[in-house]
């Protein structure tokens, strides 16, 4: 075992929110490291991000933020990135330049048109606006979250996980926004088996179930 694995008094905090999927990657991240840590919950709906107690620690007013003994790293991208260099094993990031770019493309794309889809869906089907949901605006949602579904199933017909033999950090970058899916009735079992078999492998991780929880996240109920 890792020496850092055993300094359980070496501070180690995640401010964090049971509602955000960047938090949970973060979350997701730390613990396949296996780094210790404690979590500090921000109450998101409360605006408990925009007081000086936490703008202090960072001025953006977002979560996820990671705290150690080197200091205050805020952003999910950079939290792994610097995890990764502090604690190489298990590798979780490409070291091949090429592989490195290629799976930066993805967390991009989780982050922006996966992002997107799962909000503004959200937004629509389970708190419609006042004035009712918008049916075009589903429908061409539904049909951008229906590609970026066949792509994904393309690329995990071919490998195990997104970038090959090993799971890596665009599997945690992607699943949180991928299993929020389901909330969408997207058709997973018959039309997307690979991701729907991807999906279920990485729920039923530790890492996953110890960091997810249903009541921040409504109408998760029925998921694996
Ligand atoms: N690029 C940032 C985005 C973080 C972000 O947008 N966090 C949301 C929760 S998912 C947040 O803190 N929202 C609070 C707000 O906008 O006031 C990351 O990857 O960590």
């Amino acid at each position: 075992m890792k020496k850092y694995m055993k300094n359980t008094q070496a501070k180690s905090i995640l401010y964090t929110s049971i509602r955000s999927p960047h938090c949970l990657k973060a979350a997701i991240f730390l613990q396949e490291k296996g780094v210790p840590f404690e979590r500090v919950e921000i109450n998101l709906p409360a605006k408990e991000q925009k007081t000086p107690e936490f703008l202090a620690i960072n001025p953006l007013g977002l979560v996820p933020v990671y705290e150690d003994d080197d200091g205050v790293h805020p952003d999910s991208l950079f939290i792994m990135q610097y995890l990764e260099e502090k604690y190489p094993e298990p590798q979780l990031f490409p070291k091949d330049e090429k592989q490195l770019q290629v799976a930066l493309e993805w967390i991009e794309l989780s982050s922006r048109q996966v992002r997107d889809v799962s909000h503004h869906l959200y937004w629509q089907i389970i708190e419609p606006p006042a004035e009712g949901a918008d049916l075009q605006r589903i429908a061409e949602l539904k049909q951008q979250g229906t590609e970026i579904l066949q792509q994904l199933d393309e690329t995990l017909a071919k490998t195990k996980w997104i970038m090959g033999d090993a799971m890596s950090v665009v599997d945690i970058a992607m699943i949180p926004w991928i299993y929020g899916y389901q909330r969408f009735d997207f058709p997973f079992e018959t039309d997307f088996p690979d991701v729907w078999d991807w999906l279920t492998r990485l729920s039923k991780r530790d890492s996953f179930k110890d960091n997810f929880h249903k009541e921040g996240r409504p109408f998760f109920d029925e998921s694996p």
